[in-house]
């Protein structure tokens, strides 16, 4: 997302981030560059990029009200996944800790299931957020995932429940917090654990086996925006405690344009609801 040419004005990030502490519609001049700078800095030494507040009080309300009337429209999702969300490597050897399967439990609403009017939708669509992103990743081209399902999720942990461990199938990933659990549920990950030809295996071993030791943690508020690259850090969401639901808003952001992911990976994740959109778009497209 490199021209944002297109009218910046009336771009719904304006209203929703509090500019005053985190200056990200101009990103070239004083405080921007300097922000900007910063944000950079943390992702290169820490591999995350973490900005408490980032959505202002009465925004945050509205988008998570906007969550909270939709979720109810969302189904439980029972996804069993080992970390990489796919197929096991036949070579490894029955106790070899990448097949550990995880069950992530999840009332989940898929990007399809949420309305593009909606002010999280248009948060998710802002190029003013985009380009922000693109440019604390350095990126040349940093593009919104293309795909239907996967883009803009809002995921719902109720409390006792965790999301098991994972890479995203998408390399860059936002996670933005709605609704902080009572206690627990904290974004916990291994900043950068692979590379497109290795992993960090006594690490990534190590946090499988229940060792925290290596992982990042930090405290996040409800409006906290994460930046930090999913599809190469190891992360999941600790066991929510309390009575309330931990609510949050994935954005998913790519390299390459136009991004789309397999059908038997969005089928594993999203269940019989997109396994039926797909096979009767499929009749439609044989007949
Ligand atoms: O809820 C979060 O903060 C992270 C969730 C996550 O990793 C995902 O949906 O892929
Ligand atoms: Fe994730």
């Amino acid at each position: 997302m490199t021209d944002i040419n297109n009218s910046i004005q009336g771009d719904i990030a304006l209203g929703l981030v509090d500019l005053n502490r985190y200056p990200i519609a101009d990103l070239d001049n004083g405080a921007g560059a300097e922000f900007l700078a910063e944000c950079q800095h943390s992702i290169e030494t820490h591999g995350w990029c973490n900005l408490d507040g980032f959505i202002r009080a009465n925004a945050l309300a509205e988008l998570n009200g906007e969550a909270n009337n939709l979720l109810p429209t969302a189904e439980v999702l029972h996804v069993k996944r080992n970390i990489y969300q796919g197929a096991i490597d036949p070579s490894l050897s029955d106790d070899d800790p990448r097949r550990k399967e995880f069950t992530h439990i999840a009332v989940q609403l898929a990007d399809d299931q949420i309305p593009v009017e909606t002010r999280l939708k248009r948060l998710y669509h802002s190029n003013i957020l985009t380009e922000f992103v693109r440019r604390v990743q350095k990126k040349t081209q940093l593009y919104r995932c293309a795909d239907e399902f996967q883009a803009l999720n809002i995921v719902a942990l109720q409390p006792e429940s965790w999301h098991a461990w994972h890479y995203d199938t998408t390399e860059c990933t936002v996670t933005l917090l709605l609704q902080a659990a009572d206690e627990g549920g904290e974004f916990t990950f291994l900043p950068n654990s692979r590379t497109d030809d290795a992993e960090d295996r006594e690490a990534v071993d190590r946090l499988l086996a229940g060792d925290m030791s290596q992982a990042q943690t930090f405290s996040r508020g409800a409006g906290t925006f994460t930046l930090f690259r999913g599809g190469y850090s190891l992360h999941g969401v600790t066991r929510v405690g309390g009575n309330r639901p931990r609510i949050s808003a994935i954005l998913t952001y790519d390299e390459q344009p136009g991004r789309v992911i397999d059908d038997d990976i969005n089928v594993r994740i999203y269940g019989k609801r997109v396994e039926n959109i797909l096979a009767a778009r499929n009749a439609k497209t044989t007949t």
